[in-house]
């Protein structure tokens, strides 16, 4: 009989915990939040007067001929500096994109003239937005592995880096195929 009434008190203490588990649930998602910007912190690299942070591209499926490009670029400089373009072993070029609706489709386009980095700005290149595309990739991209990229800028000169290869996404929207 004793044991029954622990089963039970059991039963309920667990039926208690579930709004607090859903509680607690959020509060993980929050502190996953926190966990991914102090990721991005620590892999924030600079060149210069320039702090690029959270670099990565996606995993690319065979025969895909595109990847974009993601990375947050912060200005410390007293003046502005301007991104041009930028190169890549794995690519036959990277260009600027960025994204317009055309009437109900998104569309992008090479975005010309170069993006000014404003001095004491951050830029972010990011899925949805502007991006660094890599075309005409040579190989597919593999989750895990580290892509380098050359990017070009006005004032700053060529920087390198490395693009990290995340998980393949829902790409279509971004590469317009
Ligand atoms: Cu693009």
């Amino acid at each position: 009989m004793k044991s029954h009434l622990t089963f039970a008190a059991l039963l309920l203490a667990t039926t208690l915990a579930v709004p607090a588990l859903a509680h607690d649930h959020s509060a993980m998602a929050k502190d996953g939040a926190a966990k991914m910007q102090k990721h991005e912190a620590t892999d924030a690299v600079k060149v210069g007067n320039l702090v690029f942070a959270g670099a990565f591209t996606r995993a690319t499926l065979p025969g895909a001929k595109v990847g974009g490009g993601y990375i947050s670029i912060t200005n410390e400089a007293k003046e502005a500096d301007r991104l041009l373009g930028g190169s890549s072993p794995v690519a036959a070029r990277v260009e600027v994109h960025e994204m317009k609706m055309d009437g109900e489709v998104m569309k992008m386009r090479k975005f010309a003239g170069g993006v000014e980095i404003p001095a004491g700005g951050t830029v972010e290149l990011e899925p949805g937005g502007m991006h660094l595309m890599l075309l005409e990739i040579k190989q597919p991209l593999k989750q895990g592995e580290d892509v380098p990229v050359t990017l070009e800028f006005e004032k700053a000169g060529k920087v390198e880096l490395k693009l990290h290869v995340e998980a393949a996404g829902a790409t279509s929207m971004e590469h317009g195929q």
